[in-house]
């Protein structure tokens, strides 16, 4: 903690919005990353607008960081304020502002949890369609300064598809109310877009106008049992052909072992599988079902597909989406070292067979598991901690073979970060997947949005 930074907090906002209490600073000084101590000075709870612009415009004139605080649900430490910082929490800004029928749009302040949306939006018999795992703690401010992707990205796309208006406090401290929930906007250069994503390097965001969409009518959900993970892109490719599925996941058989462990499930099918697929479409009345269950029949008889389970009614399909969707909570506790990749489809399969060739021989002993969203060309690479490693050594080794990953990654023309985005975790690999001159203009224009550096300082950026 800062005494300084804290006496010139005291002194200029409300004591209301200001805490310091040791398990305040603990719990908003981290996020889901497991590699930071939390260390902020103080957490600050505005209640509007002009309160965030009144801490951003303090920050400027005493040259103290803020680390912008949503749901704290990141991966990459993006959230992280272990250098006395102080975080700017938005959750006493999380109301539904608006709703706009003609518009389909829902204004909102930027510190609701995500899935409020979502329930709104089926109250409305709508859907907002950016889901994931950990919608029911994370925050829309987040998940947008995130470009958050998930599991429906394959038919809707990621977070930035779905804003039609962002307000948002620059690092000068101005308010710029962008695009104005415009469907078309041809009027310069769009500066929505560049908040979207900028991990609260840029500024604050504020409040949002996010698009609805008409919900997909009855949703079915089939896990497939794969023999290897060259038949996976086989399989998803040979579906694509065929029907519009709204999800495309895998997972590696030894996830299921720790989803069973954590949520006492027994396995998706009768025998195991190295890997699985859970595809998810719409019956579109019966005739996308005959499609999928004429391919499965063609693909089994070609050994592309080994088994099925096939899930009709609401409450199997949550079933099924739990072999996928429990992963991440089901192996936390071992301190996974996460990789999330992307490629282009078309690299897919030799993207795989390299990375996992180095895995296998460089992490022997460590249980490797994939998972992912393989229709976007996103994989979750988890390596987990050996009960017996202490956390330092695990890292120090994991980060080794990072590079090697990394150089992988550059040679397919991949991300190092498809959609938790790069923070602290993967800001010194940044340059495997942006060029120098990408680097120094996203720097450049750091320094236009936010000239002092006080706006979340470290993070992307070496
Ligand atoms: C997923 C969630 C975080 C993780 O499950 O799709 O994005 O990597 C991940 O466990
Ligand atoms: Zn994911």
């Amino acid at each position: 903690m800062d005494a300084e930074i804290l006496k010139i907090l005291e002194d200029n906002l409300p004591s209301e919005i200001i805490r310091k209490e040791k398990e305040d600073l603990e719990i908003y000084g981290t996020d889901w990353t497991r590699y930071f101590n939390p260390n902020p000075t103080a957490v600050l709870f505005p209640r509007n607008i002009e309160e965030v612009q009144q801490i951003i415009l303090l920050a400027n004139q005493f040259e103290f960081v803020i680390v912008p605080s949503g749901g704290r649900t990141g991966l990459s430490g993006g959230a992280v304020a272990s250098n006395q910082e102080v975080v700017l929490s938005l959750d006493k800004m999380d109301r539904i502002i608006e709703w706009n029928e003609l518009d389909r749009t829902l204004k909102v302040q930027a510190g609701i949890i995500t899935e409020k949306i979502h329930e709104f939006a089926k109250n409305k018999n709508l859907l907002f369609p950016i889901d994931f795992a950990s919608k029911g703690s994370s925050r829309i401010g987040g998940n947008i300064a995130t470009n958050a992707g998930g599991i429906n990205v394959v038919k809707y796309g990621m977070m930035r598809e779905w804003i039609t208006g962002l307000k948002v406090v620059t690092g000068k401290g101005d308010i710029l109310d962008l695009n104005q929930g415009l469907i078309k906007n041809a009027s310069g250069y769009d500066l929505r877009h560049l908040f979207i994503g900028s991990e609260g390097t840029l500024g604050c965001v504020v409040e949002a106008d996010l698009k609805l969409t008409r919900c997909p009518q009855a949703l079915q959900v089939i896990v497939f049992g794969i023999p290897d993970m060259e038949k996976v892109v086989s399989v998803m490719n040979a579906f694509r052909e065929k029907i519009d599925f709204s999800a495309f996941e895998f997972f590696s058989d030894n996830t299921v072992d720790y989803v069973m462990e954590h949520t006492d499930v027994k396995t998706p099918l009768p025998r195991r599988h190295p890997f699985y697929v859970l595809m998810e479409f719409e019956s579109e009345g019966g005739k996308n079902n005959e499609i999928v269950f004429d391919l499965y029949r063609k693909l089994y008889k070609e050994g592309w597909i080994e088994d099925d389970a096939f899930a009709g009614d609401a409450e199997t399909m949550k079933h099924l989406w739990g072999y996928r969707e429990n992963i991440s909570a089901s192996i936390s506790s071992f301190t996974p070292y996460k990789n999330d990749l992307s490629v282009r489809i078309s690299n897919i399969r030799p993207f795989l067979k390299e990375i996992n060739r180095v895995v296998l021989e460089k992490y022997p002993e460590f249980d490797v598991l994939w998972y992912g969203h393989i229709a976007d060309g996103n994989l979750h690479l988890n390596i987990l901690k050996p009960a017996d490693w202490d956390l330092e050594k695990f890292e120090t080794n994991c980060k080794e073979v990072n590079s090697i990953i990394f150089k992988i990654v550059e040679k397919y023309k991949g991300s190092i970060s498809a959609e938790h985005g790069v923070g602290l975790l993967k800001k010194e690999y940044l340059h495997y997947s942006k060029s120098q001159a990408e680097i120094n203009y996203m720097k450049e224009l750091k320094k236009v949005f936010d000239p002092k550096g006080i706006m979340n300082r470290g993070k992307i950026f070496k």
